[in-house]
């Protein structure tokens, strides 16, 4: 309607061509043009209209504007050389040009993205530099960039493993998150990242305990891995048979809370980050102390708060069987197991082994640092203060400090296990824990079935070389508090051969030899003589 009247009112302003278009296409009429006046409508350009209207010239053109191909717009350019529309006719010609033209690149541009090799960045620029107007381009482009940047960040099959590590260890995952993460990025590494199978399972077969028994089962499922696979890179079928049974790690509930240690005994405590194998040493050093061959006996003590897990504990590793593990302890969990371990000369040792969550160095790290605790931190870091310090009994003392081998890389909450031994030795040197009864600090490195030749020296060089400050912090407090002659004794340790993180064929040799140094290092009696064992635990 505004159109109508816009034109009518302004009719001296359009040409006769103008006009008859508008007629045309219907949004004026020869009778609204009687309305107009000979003044603003000359009675010429009037006639001029109406013989145009009655022409072939438009009807021709209405014709082969609604066909709207090329074909037909040529036909009324051939039949009407002198025709009004010609200037329209040839510019629809154009567009249709040009659509069809475009039609016809993105086809090309479409058949050659098909044979794009997305894997190689020289093919995917190629594409980008012969088909600039493809919808591809921005994908192209993407790939292309994500190729700059895997080589600028160097990735190869090592960034695939740290990042497996990196999931294990996130503290923000649930353990079904950690799983779905780790097997969409291990799948992600094969198909996009040109890291082939072989790559992959030659990690595997260095490290048959990287992966969970779930996440290489889901592999299985899933196609990634196959049975053949884990029998090509030495996986005992024992551990393939267990998996396949579904057997579960361990849980253990959390006990009450530990006020002091009850005990006249030796107390021996082991401290090291999560997941260093603390629990699992102390496992294996509790069966083969049960087990009658290193020592006669061992007598677990009812009384004792975690005396259910150390039960457990006892019973969980049996010579060249393969055994299920325990869970990761959790952070509230601070066992207290004491017992009687009766030595091949039938003597007795009162022991008391402490088990605490590797969370704990954590905790003890944040307080150093005044980071902010949750109250579970403060409440684990009040139970440890309560048994070492405020009620601190007059017990002989040995510590056992787990290193886990070959964890150099691998970063709890941003920060190596160096970081934590180091602000732990700092929270004891404060709280002046080790000074007067304690007889010997040990650095136990486990997971030494990692390491290739283990020696004393190798054990050394190892040491110094990653754990510097940790080790020197430790000789520090050994010389100031003259415990064993100024000297940190260095042992290793493993369970035999660990695989897909859960299970264990156990191998007592290395539990043997510290039962061996705890019975050779500890205060023993004859029985009938706890009378002069009183003495030896108060002096
Ligand atoms: N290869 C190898 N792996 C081990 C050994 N001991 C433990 N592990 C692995 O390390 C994992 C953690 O061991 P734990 O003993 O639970 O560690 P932890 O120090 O008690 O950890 P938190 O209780 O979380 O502080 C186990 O589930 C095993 O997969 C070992 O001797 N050799
Ligand atoms: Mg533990």
């Amino acid at each position: 309607m505004f159109d109508k009247s816009l034109i009518l009112d302004n009719i001296e302003t359009y040409s006769v061509v103008d006009l008859v278009r508008n007629i045309s296409a219907g949004i004026i009429t020869m009778a609204d043009l009687d309305t107009l006046s000979d003044d603003k409508l000359p009675a010429e350009k009037r006639a001029d209209i109406l013989r145009l209207v009655n022409s072939d010239d438009l009807k021709d053109w209405n014709e082969a504007r609604s066909a709207n191909t090329i074909e037909a717009i040529n036909k009324y350019l051939r039949e009407h050389p002198d025709g009004e529309f010609r200037k329209q006719a040839r510019a629809l010609k154009a567009d249709l040009e040009n659509a069809i033209q475009h039609q016809y690149f993105g086809t090309l541009a479409e058949n050659a993205w098909l044979m794009v090799d997305k894997k190689d960045p020289n093919s995917l620029r190629k594409f980008i530099s012969e088909h600039p107007q493809s919808e591809h381009l921005d994908e192209a482009i993407k790939l292309v960039d994500s190729f700059l940047l895997d080589e600028i960040m160097g990735v190869d099959v090592d960034t695939l493993i740290a990042q497996i590590r990196q999931y294990q260890t996130d503290r923000t995952l649930t353990p079904a998150q950690k799983d779905n993460n780790i097997i969409d990025t291990i799948n992600r590494f094969l198909n996009e990242k040109n890291i082939t199978k072989g790559e992959f399972l030659r990690k595997l077969d260095e490290d048959h305990n990287l992966l969970s028994a779930g996440v290489v089962m889901r592999l299985i499922e899933g196609g990634t891995l196959s049975i053949a696979d884990l029998l090509s890179i030495n996986i005992d079928r024992c551990f393939i048979q267990k998996m396949y049974n579904g057997d579960a790690t361990h849980s253990f509930s959390v006990p009450e809370r530990l006020e002091r240690i009850n005990k006249q005994s030796t107390e021996i405590y082991f401290w090291g980050i999560p997941s260093s194998g603390k629990s699992c040493a102390l496992g294996g050093i509790l069966s083969v102390a049960a087990a009658g061959k290193v020592a006669f006996h061992l007598d677990p003590d009812t009384e004792s708060q975690g005396y259910g897990y150390m039960k457990r504990l006892i019973n969980l590793f049996q010579e060249g069987e393969v055994g299920t593990l325990m869970e990761g302890t959790s952070v509230d969990s601070f066992y207290e197991m004491g017992f009687d371990l009766i030595d091949n000369e039938r003597k007795i040792h009162p022991i008391t082994c402490i088990d605490m969550a590797g969370e704990l160095m954590r905790c003890m790290f944040k307080y150093s640092a005044g980071d902010p605790m949750t109250d579970t931190d403060e409440i684990m870091l009040d139970t440890m203060t309560k048994v070492l310090v405020d009620n601190r009994s007059t017990n002989r003392k040995m510590h056992f400090f787990v290193l886990e081998y070959g964890a150099e890389d691998r970063l709890y909450e941003g920060l190596p296990q160096r970081v934590y031994l180091e602000g732990a030795v700092d929270y004891i040197k404060n709280t002046g824990i080790f000074e007067k009864d304690t007889d010997q600090i040990y650095i136990m490195i486990t997971k030494a079935d990692r390491a290739k030749n283990v020696s004393r020296e190798m054990l050394s060089n190892y040491i110094e070389e990653h754990y510097r400050g940790f080790y020197h912090g430790l000789q520090d407090i050994c010389e100031k508090c003259e415990i064993n002659g100024g000297r940190v004794e260095k042992v290793a340790f493993s369970l035999g051969e660990v695989c897909f993180q859960n299970y264990c064929k156990f191998d007592p040799r290395p539990a043997e030899n510290i039962v061996k140094r705890i019975i050779n290092s500890t205060v023993s009696y004859r029985s009938g003589k706890r009378g002069w064992l009183q003495k030896v635990f108060s002096k």
